[in-house]
């Protein structure tokens, strides 16, 4: 089939509705109106992000009332059911004993390079809970709490950052995608995951996630723009950490919000607190639903902090003040949905001391995996890339055997893929 196939008459009729016409009104019919109009909501309401923010509960734990929570018509959004919270809560924890096992471990010398979500874990949690099992996260570097929210074990999370393999896990078996360094690549497999999907007839939800500074990428303007032609499941999530390593936002855009891009491209954007968990999965749960109800994609950024250097291999003090950071020390995601939790009654010393057992274990489970050598296969070059090797794979494979056996055979030191 080929792409254009995927037109339908009615995506073809609304297509024609919208050649250029001067004295036209906004150009606000089409397929997502259509889709919006089925949940109450008007397409003018639902493109523009609300006025302000989404949040729900304030920095300092209390639930804000309804009316001052940032909603507007179309941008409603129901609290998240008790159950969620607490499981959002332990990941919280989790996320966070990661986030500082990972910085010990790179200090040690036992892993490479670790980029750091300290601050941003309400972020990292939300965008694995709000998600189904059949659904896609596509990661960046900086998402590694978000992987192992999603379920991927937390050894072979990190495997890719010491350096010595791709990736410790099957993207397919687990549905998410390699963390991704180049950025903005991952936004578009994203959308062709959400493509195919939905020339299967699969009703696979797509999470493409990226940083602000990875909205100036060329490939982040083609992937939201095939996105919304084609109509797809995808909801981008871009987490704002105020930095692109040294570069501030301010000299990254000059977009009322990054949440703004979206409307451009015919799809709906929202800003949310993205130190606010409750907010965070409101939205991120609303976002997943509409767009697996036909909505086609949409924007969420969340508005957090990157508390922490770039990488370990970065200086933050030397382009910001420590006193943006402690600001931002008051915001913290963690601290914020404990007082919030304890004071609706959900979180007493009991569960406080199983959660914190369960991030201690998650610690050793690293520290432990972390310190064996993993046995590497150079013949694992040549797999995953295609599902069926290129005459050219199989040919450089067959010259590296040959070259290893002859090494091994004159004495030689060479890996030959035995486990040491
Ligand atoms: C295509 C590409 N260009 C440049 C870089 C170098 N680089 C690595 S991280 C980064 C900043 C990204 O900032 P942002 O998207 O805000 O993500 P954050 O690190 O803040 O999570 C840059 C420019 C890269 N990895 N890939
Ligand atoms: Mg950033």
């Amino acid at each position: 089939m080929t792409i254009s196939a995927d037109h339908t008459a009615r995506d073809r009729a609304a297509q024609d509705r919208r050649l250029p016409d001067q004295d036209e009104d906004l150009h606000v019919e089409g397929p997502v109106a259509e889709a919006v109009r089925k949940f109450g909501i008007t397409v003018e309401d639902y493109l523009l992000p609300a006025r302000h923010q989404i949040q729900m509960v304030d920095q300092d734990g209390n639930l804000k009332p309804h009316s001052e929570q940032g909603t507007e018509p179309g941008h409603e959004y129901p609290l998240p059911g008790d159950e969620e919270l607490l499981a959002a809560y332990e990941q919280l924890v989790v996320g966070r004993r990661v986030n500082d096992q990972n910085s010990a471990l790179v200090r040690q010398g036992r892993m490479a390079v670790y980029p750091s979500s300290h601050g941003q874990e309400a972020c990292q949690v939300a965008a694995a809970l709000c998600l189904s099992e059949g659904d896609w996260m596509f990661p960046t570097y900086r998402d590694s709490v978000a992987v192992m929210a999603r379920g991927v074990d937390p050894v072979q999370t990190m495997t890719l950052f010491r350096g010595d393999w791709h990736s410790g896990y099957n993207p397919a078996e687990h549905k998410v995608g390699i963390q991704c360094t180049p950025l903005t690549t991952q936004l578009l497999h994203a959308v062709g995951v959400a493509h195919a999907a939905k020339l299967r007839g699969e009703d696979t939800v797509v999470l493409a996630m990226c940083g602000d500074g990875a909205t100036s990428e060329g490939d982040f303007h083609e992937a939201l723009n095939f996105a919304a032609v084609f109509h797809l499941p995808v909801v981008f999530f871009v987490q704002n950490n105020q930095y692109a390593i040294s570069v501030p936002l301010a000299h990254q855009s000059v977009a009322p919000s990054l949440a703004h891009k979206a409307v451009g491209y015919g799809m709906a954007g929202e800003r949310v607190d993205g130190n606010d968990v409750v907010a965070l999965l409101a939205v991120l749960d609303r976002a997943v639903k509409l767009a697996r109800e036909g909505s086609g994609p949409l924007l969420v950024e969340a508005h957090t902090y990157r508390m922490q250097a770039h990488t370990n291999a970065d200086d933050a003090t030397r382009y910001r003040q420590d006193s943006e950071v402690a600001q931002w020390v008051a915001r913290d995601p963690l601290t914020r949905m404990r007082t919030y939790l304890a004071g609706k009654g959900l979180l007493d010393d009991d569960a406080e001391s199983r959660i914190s057992e369960k991030a201690e274990a998650v610690a050793a489970q690293l520290r432990n995996g972390l310190s064996e050598d993993v046995p590497v296969d150079p013949q694992d070059l040549f797999k995953y890339v295609y599902s069926t090797p290129t005459p050219q794979l199989k040919e450089q494979s067959a010259l590296l055997a040959d070259e290893l056996e002859r090494e091994a055979s004159a004495g030689g030191s060479t890996n030959t893929g035995a486990a040491k």
